[in-house]
């Protein structure tokens, strides 16, 4: 991939193996949902478009402070968004045929699916801004299950780097990506997202 892409930031290998570990531990002792997607107002299940398990981890645990760092690191000079918490911190374990369509996490124009109501935030009109995910597992450990970002021309990227335990990569929120399914083995990874004024 062009790493050096304005829209995708690689931190290769920049979390230790022994790091990646307590993270799992973190993940494997909370009790897992199948992941639910959001289509306007609702927020449902669709094993078609979208199959993992997922928890939640504590965004008060030091996991949200190593994230930060990474998306603070690819914002800062790059994209400048003005950005404030953390929404959560998502474990993410895909098993054979665990997959995510393509889709955003945040939109640039804010519509239904903004993050942003005061029950969700305490404050109205955050959204989305910027995404990271930490690879958590090896491609020793599964098949398929690859990570795929596509640009405003429709160039897909992907990268070696994804399938190193350890690697981080962020990227701002509105950017369209997805995971193809997993052929054999498990993938986890961690995902979270920073919030920001909505535009
Ligand atoms: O697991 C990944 O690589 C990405 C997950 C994702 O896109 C999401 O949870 O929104
Ligand atoms: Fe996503």
């Amino acid at each position: 991939m062009d790493t050096a892409h304005q829209e995708i930031s690689v931190f290769f290998q920049a979390v230790p193996r022994s790091v990646c570990d307590a993270i799992l531990e973190m993940g494997e002792s909370r009790t897992p949902s199948q992941a639910e997607i959001s289509k306007g107002e609702d927020v449902t299940e669709d094993l078609s478009f979208r199959d993992s398990e997922v928890s939640f981890l504590s965004l008060d645990s030091w996991v949200a402070g190593l994230m930060r760092h990474f998306i603070d690191l690819a914002n800062a000079g790059k994209w400048n968004y003005p950005l404030s918490e953390l929404q959560a911190l998502q474990y993410a374990v895909y098993r054979v045929n665990g997959h995510f369509g393509w889709h955003q996490d945040g939109r640039e124009v804010e519509g239904p699916e903004s993050y942003g109501s005061d029950a969700e935030t305490g404050a109205s009109g955050f959204a989305r801004r910027v995404t990271g995910v930490l690879f958590l597992s090896d491609n020793t450990e599964y098949s398929g299950g690859r990570l795929e970002l596509r640009d405003e021309h429709g160039v897909i990227h992907t990268d070696p780097s994804f399938l190193v335990a350890g690697t981080c990569v962020v990227f701002p929120s509105h950017v369209f990506h997805r995971v193809t399914p997993v052929v054999s083995g498990i993938r986890k990874t961690l995902a979270t997202w920073a919030l920001g004024p909505a535009a």
